[in-house]
């Protein structure tokens, strides 16, 4: 069980992802080399995904199937029935959506399958490094214990290298809206069972749950040696952002969006090198933005932010990463450097062992 601490590497907190330079070389990999057209070859520029919650590669049919392997009756119907389910209104009204349908992870093979699914397409879709959050506690509040989520994420993340050419590693994320009690009670079930988790994350209901509750949980995560993240700016405000940058002392912030209301905020990100990773096709259909065209994603490129482009919930926002890339270029017309930015930026503001964050640089690089 200790598979992705090995390829998590980079201990020192202090050594994290703002430190870095930009990487400003453009990729060789482009659609001229290779047989793909113009746009397939585009979503396959290597990248590293930092934002995604395993629980939300849950597709509707694996749902009905794991339904029926465990015996579990779900309150619809039917696949019609519940794709009929995934129109949201905001976070709250998908993150109902979201847990309710964890009930059918039951067993380790349920959340290896789910993640070996994950895993496949998203090797497709250009990925090839991942950093995959879980929500222990939304599976322990049903009576699946640590160990069987944990080890049944892990041990498809064990053999990612082999089975999809991806690295991987694991975020454990905590939920904002339960005590901070109760989220150290599960970090520590995490430690003692020497879970290979490489970092710690916060995430669900946002808004009235600021990052300071958790001030107790980062810093003991960072004793014991993990990196730090944790969702702000999604609907929450920008000093949500702030907060979680200096009390938590997060090395990463997700989604990040609302830092454009801030200007000394924007300023002090740019000049930090702090990463953001940003989920368009995830705020469009939780209306954080009305459309894509009114995503923030152009203007925070042009500030100078260490962007990278994530999928979160690919299951439920219409998406994998090589879709949130396709759609942005059918709205933006984004340029070749612009996604090899991207990729560059996500590649930099990962956890990954230095020595792995070169080789995905020479693979993008087209070494
Ligand atoms: C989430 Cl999009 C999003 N925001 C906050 N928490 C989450 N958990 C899963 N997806
Ligand atoms: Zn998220």
């Amino acid at each position: 069980m200790d598979n992705n601490r090995d390829t998590a590497a980079d201990p020192l907190p202090q050594t994290g992802p703002g430190t870095e330079m930009p990487e400003t070389e453009l990729p060789g990999t482009e659609a001229s080399e290779t047989n793909l057209p113009e746009t397939e070859a585009a979503q396959l520029v290597p990248l590293a995904e930092l934002h995604l919650h395993i629980e939300g590669t849950l597709q509707p049919e694996l749902i009905l199937e794991l339904a029926e392997r465990n015996g579990i009756t779900l309150p619809y119907s039917g696949l019609e029935e519940l794709r009929g389910l995934y129109e949201f209104t905001d976070l709250q009204s998908f993150l109902d959506l979201y847990y309710a349908n964890m009930a059918v992870l039951q067993t380790e093979r349920d959340f290896a399958d789910m993640t070996r699914a994950y895993l496949a397409r998203a090797a497709a879709a250009g990925v090839r490094h991942a950093e995959i959050m879980m929500d222990p506690q939304a599976h322990l509040s049903r009576g699946v214990s640590l160990e069987t989520c944990v080890k049944g994420v892990a041990s498809a993340l064990a053999t990612s290298q082999e089975d999809f050419g991806m690295s991987t590693l694991l975020i454990a994320a905590f939920l904002r809206d339960q005590s901070e009690e109760s989220a150290l009670e599960v970090l520590d079930g995490l430690l003692a069972m020497n879970a290979p988790i490489a970092a710690i994350g916060l995430d669900s209901a946002e808004v009235g749950y600021p990052p300071a509750k958790f001030e107790r949980l980062f810093a003991k995560a960072r004793e014991a040696g993990l990196r730090l993240t944790a969702h702000a700016g999604e609907e929450g405000p920008p000093s949500y952002i702030i907060e979680a940058l200096d009390v938590l002392g997060v090395e990463r912030i997700d989604h990040g969006i609302r830092c454009m209301e801030d200007p000394d905020l924007v300023e002090r990100l740019v000049e930090d090198r702090i990463p953001l990773t940003v989920c368009p096709l995830s705020n469009v259909r939780l209306r954080a933005v009305d459309t894509l065209a009114d995503h923030p994603l152009p203007a925070m490129l042009a500030a100078g932010l260490n962007v990278s482009v994530n999928s979160d919930d690919p299951a439920y926002f219409g998406g994998y990463v090589d879709d949130n890339f396709s759609q942005l270029k059918a709205v933006f017309d984004l340029s070749d450097f612009d996604r090899a930015r991207l990729a560059a930026n996500s590649i930099h503001s990962s956890f990954a062992s230095e020595e792995r964050k070169a080789e995905l640089l020479d693979e993008l690089n087209g070494g």
